[in-house]
């Protein structure tokens, strides 16, 4: 059977916020904004996306775990669980998905512990520090690796 044409598209602790907040960091897009971003570049491709934001690890946990029936990847935004979460790390790589990692900022001219991320050696794709625009790279890079 061909793979679904579907992507999950997760955005991980307090980026419900953004576009409230922290303007000089994150900018002034929302997670609307993002998530149209997401949608428009899957559909260049003929995918579709699938979003789900939560402040809640396990919730995230079991999203990606459900993506495993009908979704061909995963662009993920993990937010702080990026540079702590070892359990965010073994849903991604248990589903066995392609998976492409993407930050808003650029987390190497931040501080120290924002160096560090536990998806940097299982990710097929990273995009880090282009904004919310970053979505889009991340999106066409996975479905182009995907196709
Ligand atoms: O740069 C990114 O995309 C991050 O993944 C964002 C996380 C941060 O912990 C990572 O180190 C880098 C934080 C998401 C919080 O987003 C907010 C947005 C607006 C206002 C407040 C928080």
């Amino acid at each position: 059977m061909s793979a679904p044409r579907r992507l999950l598209l997760v955005n991980g602790p307090n980026l419900n916020l953004l576009g409230t907040r922290q303007p000089e960091i994150y900018g002034t897009a929302t997670l609307a904004d993002v998530e149209r971003i997401a949608g428009e570049a899957a559909a260049e491709t003929d995918f579709e996306v699938r979003t789900i934001q939560s402040n809640h690890e396990g919730v995230l946990i079991d999203a990606i775990h459900a993506a495993r029936a009908d979704c061909a990847g995963i662009v993920i935004n993990p937010g702080g669980l990026t540079h702590t979460s070892v359990a965010l790390r073994d849903a991604l790589t248990g589903v066995s998905l392609p998976f492409a990692e993407i930050h808003i900022s650029d987390v190497n001219a931040r501080e120290e512990f924002r160096r560090f991320s536990y998806l940097h050696d299982v990710a097929a794709v990273r995009v880090i520090g282009e904004g919310v625009e970053g979505y889009r790279s991340a999106v066409r890079q996975l479905s182009a690796l995907i196709a």
